[in-house]
């Protein structure tokens, strides 16, 4: 055989085991499992909040998330919402399946919007997570927290106009019943807690890493054919 044909066939062979093997396996997408009738737990999401205000130690943990529920909290239609009754708006708390918006301290309670994903992969993981501004035209900013099982595994502050913002991935080990939160917080580049223009865009998405045996079984099976067509 050519050495030609044989590469051919070893391209051929890599390319028909790389979706596999090579791109990793979403597990969950805050956008794609989306519940579009507000169905709490739907795919493993909860939207949720934390009261900042009201926490006496000061420090977020798994058991400080609050999931929306009636009455305080209404399915809007796309997005959870404070039910208000009394018609302020206030606080502007809410989740919605690409954005959200936090509650400042300029409006009596801080408040983070949280989404909630709860594990149902044990593995290797990579967490993919996204923040930017979406009324990019003023405000101090806001930040994205990411907790495993409320244990901050990374955070980001974009500015009031960044509506770029970023996109950050943090290397993960995840058990079944593991709980990731993706907090929004008003927390500007001032470093006050303001919430004026803060609806942002927010979410995550984790990926299964693949098991690296079978990309070096693959490799140590390829190299050998190889160095003897040399
Ligand atoms: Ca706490
Ligand atoms: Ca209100
Ligand atoms: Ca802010």
């Amino acid at each position: 055989m050519k050495v030609t044909s044989l590469l051919r066939m070893v391209a051929v062979g890599v390319l028909m085991a790389a979706p596999s093997l090579v791109s990793a396996d979403v597990v969950a997408d805050s956008v794609a499992d989306w519940s579009a009738d507000g169905t709490q737990g739907a795919n493993g999401w909860t939207n949720g909040f934390y009261d900042a205000s009201a926490d006496t130690d000061g420090a977020y943990g798994a058991g400080d998330f609050q999931a929306f529920a009636g009455p305080t909290w209404v399915w809007a239609g796309s997005n959870w919402d404070e039910a208000n009754t009394d018609g302020d708006n206030v606080p502007w708390t809410t989740v919605a399946q690409e954005s959200g918006h936090p509650n400042g301290d300029n409006n009596g309670v801080v408040h983070h919007a949280v989404r909630r994903w709860e594990s149902d992969y044990s593995g290797d993981a990579t967490v993919s997570w996204n923040l930017a501004k979406q009324n990019a035209n003023c405000g101090n900013g806001t930040t994205g927290l990411l907790y495993l099982n409320g244990s901050l595994l990374d955070q980001f502050t974009v500015g009031g106009t960044d509506a770029t913002g970023v996109n950050r991935t943090v290397d993960i080990t995840l058990a079944s019943g593991d709980v990731l939160d993706l907090a929004l917080s008003p927390l500007g580049t001032d470093g006050t807690l303001a919430d004026g223009c803060d609806g942002s865009f927010f979410g995550m998405q984790v990926n299964a890493v693949p098991e690296p045996n079978c990309l070096a079984l693959l490799f140590l099976g390829v190299l050998p054919v190889l160095r003897r067509r040399k």
